[in-house]
């Protein structure tokens, strides 16, 4: 993870100051690609302690197409909390647009499952992708994410926006075009969560893993980031060894895991740091 530690160096040293959405004010660099081998072990930060239980739970939340948080936090995850509404809809956020993107003939696209069906019966295909990125069911600027999302919009716009897959010589990768990344929060959780799913769509498709390719349009640390408790410290660490992805069973098909098939093993990160997340 020494890539994902340059990162935090370079927008320290090259980010210029840039205001946002939230008011808290960011430093930003724009442009930033990052790749990781997922045969020499599992993505996940060491330098702080991830909490793998919410990665796993977002993912598989993802892929039942629920955007409900209440299902979230019925497995004891709460990190999307801050940006639903009462009911706790979030909108057509990543599982509405993954599973039933609407089409104009009044139908649902399963673009998930298309996508690992053509995995297996082309996988020379260049068309492999995935995009959250449905300008139809955009935030309104004006509104707050949870008003958003009672207005049945998306509580934030794909920040995670599209995937592709890629198979060659009986490997399968995947890259990730990311539009706007908060590198102390969020990305951490966004490299393990796309390794986690190319892991397994490469376990339902008898492939064995490539590369997991990480692009950032807006990489950003924000403001209350920049201090010497949070990235300074996160700096000041030895990296370890990466642990090992275990995956206990083979689940009939990519929407049948469950949190318990996964064990992310040899994983002993330095201690947890926390910081406040931009809303
Ligand atoms: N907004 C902002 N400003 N940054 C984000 O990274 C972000 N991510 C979202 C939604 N909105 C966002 C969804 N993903 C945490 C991590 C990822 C995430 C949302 C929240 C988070 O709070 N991580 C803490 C606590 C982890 C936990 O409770 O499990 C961390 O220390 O990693
Ligand atoms: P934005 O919609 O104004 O770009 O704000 C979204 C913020 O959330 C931005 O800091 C990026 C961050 N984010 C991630 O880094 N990863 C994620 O998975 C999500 C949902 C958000």
């Amino acid at each position: 993870m020494q890539s994902y530690l340059d990162l935090l160096r370079d927008v320290v040293d090259n980010g210029c100051d840039k205001d946002d959405r939230t008011g808290v004010g960011t430093r930003s660099v724009f442009g930033r690609q990052i790749r990781f081998d997922l045969a020499d072990g599992f993505p996940l930060l060491t330098t702080k302690r991830i909490h793998t239980r919410s990665v796993v739970a977002e993912l598989l939340w993802f892929l039942s197409g629920s955007t409900d948080n209440r299902w979230l936090n019925a497995l004891g995850v709460t990190i999307w909390d801050e940006w639903a509404a009462a009911d706790g809809d979030l909108g057509p956020i990543y599982g509405a647009q993954w599973r039933r993107w609407r089409s104009p003939d009044g139908g649902v696209i399963d673009q998930i499952a298309e996508v690992v069906e053509a995995v297996r019966t082309d996988p020379d295909s260049r068309r492999l992708l995935v995009s959250a990125w449905n300008p139809a069911d955009l935030p309104q600027p004006a509104l707050s994410p949870a008003d958003n999302a009672a207005a049945g919009r998306m509580a934030l716009a794909p920040c995670h926006c599209l995937f592709q897959f890629y198979v060659q010589q009986g490997r399968l990768s995947c890259q990730l075009y990311q539009r706007s990344a908060d590198l102390f929060l969020g990305v951490p959780f966004n490299i393990a969560s796309y390794a986690l799913l190319t892991h397994m769509v490469a376990q339902q498709t008898d492939l064995a893993v490539g590369e997991f390719v990480h692009t950032f349009g807006d990489l950003h640390l924000y403001r209350n980031h920049l201090t010497d408790a949070i990235v300074f410290e996160q700096l000041r660490r030895e990296p370890r060894p990466l642990p090992r992805l275990a995956i206990a069973r083979r689940p009939g098909s990519l929407f049948d895991y469950r949190p318990e098939d996964f064990d992310f093993v040899g994983y002993q990160p330095h201690p947890g740091i926390r910081a406040p997340i931009a809303v």
